[in-house]
């Protein structure tokens, strides 16, 4: 009989093992687990994909928990209170028309426990340090333990095959930057390349993270600020309508683009 040390240890590897097997190639890969990459995972593995979310940090949620400058509340505008209550996310009307206000900390976990209940696979404390690219396609994700990254140890990294690979990155668009720097292509943008996060104009900002939402190339995705900032959109500060938008229109167009 094993000792209890050795069964905690064998089950743990066993079990992982079988999760990163089973992703090895996917459906979608999305880098970043922030409010818009995890709204597009739920409803992605919803609609019956094989998705993944990388995301380089231990804690998954992104810009959520911090709510504005610490204060650990969200503003949501009305129009996006469905996505919330799909997922069970509690939300209550600010002293402002058409505002709301949600505790960070419950939007966070919330968002993820629904991405993984709907059948999502979250790799945490995974960095995604390039792209693979074939033949006019982004093809994969080149991953690495966070750790090795920061201690820049020179192991070579691992792959993750996937038919549409999101960049979900946030404010520096890091996939798509990729794609333009060490891929050279040229992404649907006027001039082919990131056009760059412009200053904060709320309503403006809200409006074009949605807007910029789409396909960049084939096999290539932005949702969220990474939209905003390759499509030249300005910032909007702790509201969070357009994150929760964006992941579903993402999901959305990726569905119909793979049923192709
Ligand atoms: C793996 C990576 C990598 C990498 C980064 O920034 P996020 O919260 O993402 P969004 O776009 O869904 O939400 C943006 C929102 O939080 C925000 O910043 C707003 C509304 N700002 C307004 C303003 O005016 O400032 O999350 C992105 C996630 C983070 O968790 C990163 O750790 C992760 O992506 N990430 N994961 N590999 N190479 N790069």
């Amino acid at each position: 009989m094993n000792a209890t040390e050795e069964r905690i240890t064998g089950a743990i590897v066993r079990s992982y093992f079988e999760k990163l097997q089973q992703h090895l190639a996917i459906d979608v890969a999305i880098v970043g687990a922030g409010p818009s990459g995890l709204v597009a995972a739920r409803d992605l593995a919803r609609a019956g994909l094989r998705v993944a979310l990388f995301e380089s940090k231990l804690a998954p949620g992104g810009g959520i928990w911090g709510g504005g400058m610490l204060f650990n509340e969200i503003v949501v505008q009305a129009d996006a209170l469905p996505i919330l209550d799909d997922f069970g996310i509690r939300h209550r009307p600010a002293d402002a028309p058409g505002l709301h206000t949600a505790d960070a900390v419950e939007v966070a976990s919330g968002l993820i426990f629904g991405a993984l209940q709907a059948g999502a696979t979250l790799f945490n404390a995974i960095r995604v340090e390039d792209i693979v690219f074939h033949e006019d396609r982004i093809a994969g994700v080149v991953i690495q333990w966070t750790p090795i990254a920061r201690l820049q140890m020179h192991v070579d990294p691992l792959v993750v095959m996937a038919r549409a690979v999101v960049d979900g990155t946030g404010h520096p668009s890091e996939i798509v930057a990729m794609a333009t720097r060490k891929a050279g292509v040229r992404i649907d943008t006027p001039t082919g390349d990131i056009l760059g996060e412009r200053p904060m104009w709320v309503d403006q900002g809200e409006a074009s993270t949605v807007e910029q939402t789409r396909r960049l190339y084939p096999g290539l995705y932005a949702c969220g600020m990474a939209a905003n900032n390759v499509g030249g959109g300005f910032r909007m500060g702790p509201i969070f309508g357009g994150m929760l938008k964006s992941g579903r229109k993402l999901a959305r167009l990726i569905v119909e683009d793979l049923r192709d």
